[in-house]
């Protein structure tokens, strides 16, 4: 994609504000730095942006530094070996543990998360985390608008997810009308009568209102968001056909972009001979014949991606059609993810029990119909594991967009397997005509479901799968970069800006 062009259109560089950092430093006693690599597809496809314009990189500087090793050593050039693809700057924001509580654990995880997954139940209560999210976000616009003076003339500045949504607002009152400000969403946005529920709605509208472009995945989240600015909001001008909100004397431009997954990489990954090591090794180390059919979930072990329901399901096939009782194996990694937060740990323990539940019930000397596990597994060893399986099984009770989905369709050989999908996840908007569908807490019409996706007749199968392929190779994290550049471009231009061409 010709992002070079889209950049330049859009802006005089790039600001990228995210919680999370593409490179993870650890500083030893000894004075050692070992530096992690950017994991996920979103940092990994960013990362790759950035060091083609030398921009910089604002996040929260997680990870086991001690304040006094890093004193005063908040910028670092990444990757630090500065190989071919060019560097830019990292600026880590160093928080202290009540911060890191207040902003991280409670508002954006006990709060924002279930509220915009409309798990009203799950939210918690919260009195001075507000204090320590606005504090916070103070720190990143302060970052932002340094960043910004810095570049030589009006930057782009993207800012990413929920943790971040006062720093539009603040860094408009820093910086003023000059750089864009495009903000992408990465979960769902909720109807307007969850969102309403929010103890501080009015602030967090208006801190989102302070971008000139707003991104979710699919359009359901736009018009859910434009509807929540109309009714939240005096004085919002809202146009939902238009895709607008006037507010401020400031336009904001809500768009869906949904996001795709690296098609080629995870596609080669999955051919590795390090993938094709990882698949006998782990059917032999989990004691999985080598004629045994394969289902796959991988998740972070969140309340919203719907394990639970997948194991309950599960149950009900092997009791309904003992056919294929020794014949499948549901495997299921559940990589741990916010444990301090009870909500999580006792999520965790929950999908423990439902595993023991299940086998307990039907695993013989030489089967067993779960394996699970808690391990980080490798990406080639993921993409391997993707390929070998009949079925992918993606059930969650609400998601953004999940990007699950889609590496299992990249990852499809030349004798694909078949996707199960909630309807419920953001992704089957866009794929879920060529997936089977399910809806996570229907029981007995899930377990009907995977008997119906594992005896596919070979032609409905493979005609369902080069369809899923070719959505997400025209779609993928490429195009969605342009497509979120070129919406950036779009609003910059009307905005008297610089002209897209
Ligand atoms: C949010 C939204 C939206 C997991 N275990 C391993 C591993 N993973 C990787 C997967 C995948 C990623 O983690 C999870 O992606 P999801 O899309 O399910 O997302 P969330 O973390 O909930 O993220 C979601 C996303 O943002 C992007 O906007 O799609 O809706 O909730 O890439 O592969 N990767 C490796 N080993 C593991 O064990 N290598």
């Amino acid at each position: 994609a010709d992002f070079d062009r889209l950049l330049s259109a859009a802006g005089d560089g790039l600001v990228v504000a995210s919680n999370r950092q593409p490179y993870r430093h650890d500083y030893g006693d000894d004075g050692e730095v070992t530096v992690d690599r950017p994991a996920g597809g979103l940092t990994a496809g960013l990362d790759e942006v950035m060091r083609r314009v030398d921009g910089t990189w604002i996040a929260w500087g997680d990870g086991e530094a001690d304040a006094a090793v890093v004193d005063g050593d908040d910028t670092v050039a990444v990757p630090p070996d500065g190989d071919a693809g060019g560097t830019y700057t990292l600026r880590r924001l160093w928080l202290d543990g009540d911060e890191v509580q207040g902003y991280y654990y409670e508002l954006s995880n006990q709060v924002l998360w279930p509220l915009c997954h409309a798990a009203l139940a799950t939210v918690e209560s919260c009195g001075d985390a507000w204090a320590d999210y606005r504090r916070v976000n103070e720190q990143f616009a302060d970052a932002m608008a340094a960043a910004a003076t810095d570049a030589d003339g009006d930057p782009l500045v993207w800012l990413h997810d929920y943790h971040l949504a006062l720093a539009p607002r603040q860094l408009r009152e820093r910086a003023g009308a000059g750089p864009t400000l495009a903000h992408t969403w990465h979960i769902p946005w909720p109807s307007w009568d969850t969102f309403r529920a929010c103890p501080n709605r009015d602030a967090l509208l208006d801190g989102l209102l302070g971008n000139d472009l707003l991104v979710f995945h699919v359009p359901r989240y736009c018009e859910n968001f434009l509807r929540s600015a109309d009714r939240g909001l005096d004085g919002a001008a809202v146009d939902v056909d238009a895709g607008t909100v006037e507010y401020r004397g400031r336009t904001t431009t809500v768009r869906a972009a949904p996001m795709g997954v690296p098609a080629d990489r995870i596609r080669e990954q999955a051919g590795s001979a390090e993938a094709a090591g990882f698949r006998a090794a782990f059917r032999k180390n989990r004691g999985i014949d080598r004629d045994t059919r394969l289902a796959v979930g991988v998740d972070r072990l969140d309340y919203t991606k719907g394990v639970v329901q997948r194991l309950d399901a599960f149950e009900r096939l092997f009791a309904d059609n003992p056919r294929y009782r020794g014949e499948l194996t549901f495997v299921q990694i559940g990589t741990e993810s916010r444990s301090a937060i009870p909500a999580y740990a006792d999520y965790q323990e929950r999908v423990e029990a439902a595993v023991d539940r299940v086998n307990d019930r039907f695993a013989t000397d030489d089967w067993r119909p779960v394996v699970y596990t808690t391990d980080m597994i490798s990406n080639e060893g993921l993409a391997g594991l993707y390929r070998e399986a009949d079925l992918g099984v993606v059930s969650p009770v609400r998601d953004g967009m999940n990007l699950v989905a889609q590496e299992y369709v990249a990852a499809g050989a030349d004798d694909p397997g078949v996707l199960v999908l909630s309807d419920q996840a953001g992704v089957h908007d866009t794929l879920g005509e060529w997936a089977v569908s399910v809806r996570p807490h229907d029981t007995n019409g899930f377990a009907a479901a995977l008997d119906d996706a594992l005896s596919m007749p070979e032609r409905e199968r493979r005609r369902r799968a080069n369809a899923l392929a070719d959505g997400i190779e025209d779609d993928d994290l490429d195009s969605w970069l342009a497509d979120v550049l070129s919406a950036v471009a779009g609003v910059a231009s009307a905005d008297g800006g610089v002209p897209t061409r």
